[in-house]
């Protein structure tokens, strides 16, 4: 059911549909079927795909060599609230007729920020009120709700890494009050993304305080919540750099020690970025990995990087072959602990039409949906796991089995290895695994 408000926003463009790969319909889905199977899941189940809000609805193009190219029709009001409440209606508009189930925020997407952090409370009180109607009258949900400790000036320093108390107590009220409006929403999850917990000069930093502050703010974050009766779970979102020359929640392997370091490990997940694992010299499907080793695969942020620079240029996900070896992980460590699947991505700044978002979107529930069903196959249909199982078949019986039950001691290796001709050459056959991709694209 599409939901608008008053106005029509999107204009000419009606419930995108799957039509199946042979359809010229360029607003109508190739791949993703929300109701098909895979793997004894919906692809709905699977993805819950999430418009993020700040994206699609806030940010209108600006880079630092000029302004914003967009210009949103329900920005036109100079009433903050009424403003808010026309976005409101476009994003219930543009998420029913994607057909996509949730939405992402950070406070002040949701209605702009006063000077007064009391006022900016109410202003948020008000526009949660006028959501959750909306919510009512649809089934939309929200995967997720972050407050924004980045944007604003008092923030240059850090947020809860700020040197002055004054400044992480400002945090701290805001986080609260971004609790309080996921609550609010129904939230299913809560996101931290450190944007300004990092430093640009360890000269002026003292890591040791900064690291301790950090932990402190997520431990009473959690306990605030979980006091309130929040059931969801608690995302760090890893990014190596930008807007900090150097970020504390490096990469998942980072955040991960850091989580189990303060004792943090039960309540927090990991919401991966596609982008941010690009900038850390990672790939998606490493990112992925390494959280689902700890169980902390949380939630995904889609997007993707520009190979030829380095930065976090958010663009939505194009690439089949890598979203297929992302799915393979995806699928072989049983989906997303609690999340989903957020289009953390921005049209380009000369996309400036109203129905270029929807093409944007539909590109990338198409790619992720086509790698679900090519991962599926490879995983039911070739020799991939075989191959890969086979590679460790040594440690299935004999010393390799003692070995793996921690039956073997160093110097118990020195013997079999004195006693053994020299091991012989196994090929990694990594040109036979890569093609098993192509042959199933
Ligand atoms: C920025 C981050 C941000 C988080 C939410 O690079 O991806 O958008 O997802 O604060
Ligand atoms: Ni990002
Ligand atoms: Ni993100």
């Amino acid at each position: 059911m599409i939901v608008t408000g008053d106005k029509e926003f999107y204009k000419g463009v009606g419930k995108v549909n799957y039509e199946g790969k042979e359809s010229d319909n360029p607003l109508a889905y190739k791949y993703y079927n929300p109701d098909q199977l895979v793997m004894g899941k919906t692809m709905r189940e699977h993805f819950k795909f999430a418009i993020a809000y700040w994206h699609s609805f806030c940010g209108q193009g600006a880079d630092p060599f000029g302004p914003g190219t967009q210009k949103f029709p329900w920005d036109e009001s100079n009433d903050p609230m009424q403003r808010a409440r026309n976005k409101a209606d476009a994003a219930f508009e543009l998420i029913t007729k994607l057909g996509f189930d949730y939405f992402c925020f950070h406070d002040v997407d949701l209605v702009d920020e006063s000077d007064n952090l009391i006022e900016t409370e109410k202003r948020l009180h008000k526009i949660g009120d006028y959501i959750s109607q909306k919510k009512k009258d649809s089934d939309v949900k929200v995967l997720w709700g972050t407050a924004n400790c980045f944007s604003n000036p008092i923030y240059m320093n850090g947020a809860a890494t700020n040197p002055d108390f004054g400044v992480v107590a400002r945090a701290g009220a805001q986080i609260k009050m971004a609790l309080d409006l996921t609550m609010a929403l129904g939230g299913e999850n809560y996101v931290f993304w450190g944007g300004r917990e990092g430093y640009m000069s360890l000269l002026n930093t003292n890591i040791n305080k900064e690291l301790d502050h950090m932990a402190k703010m997520l431990s009473i974050a959690r306990d605030y919540a979980r006091g309130q009766g929040f059931k969801g779970t608690f995302f760090i979102e890893p990014k190596p750099m930008e807007p900090m020359k150097h970020q504390y929640d490096f990469d998942a392997a980072t955040a991960i020690g850091f989580l189990r370091a303060y004792g943090l490990q039960k309540d927090f997940k990991l919401n991966i970025e596609v982008n941010h694992a690009t900038l850390a010299q990672h790939s998606f499907e490493h990112e992925l990995a390494i959280a689902a080793h700890s169980g902390m695969l949380g939630s995904i942020d889609a997007n993707r990087g520009d190979n030829q620079n380095g930065w976090d240029t958010d663009q939505f996900p194009i690439n089949i072959y890598e979203v297929t070896e992302a799915m393979l992980v995806f699928l072989q460590s049983g989906g997303l602990q609690g999340g989903g699947i957020n289009f953390d991505a921005k049209i380009r700044r000369n996309s400036t039409d109203l129905d270029d978002i929807f093409h944007a979107h539909i590109g990338g529930a198409d790619t992720f949906a086509r790698a679900i069903l090519t991962a599926e196959k490879i995983l039911t249909q070739s020799e991939f796991l075989k191959l890969r199982k086979d590679r460790y078949n040594s440690f299935d019986s004999g010393s390799g089995k003692q070995f793996e039950s921690g039956k073997l001691t160093l110097e118990n290796l020195y013997e079999i290895a004195s006693n053994s001709k020299s091991p012989k050459k196994i090929s990694g056959k990594q040109e036979l695994f890569e093609n098993i991709i192509n042959q199933f694209i």
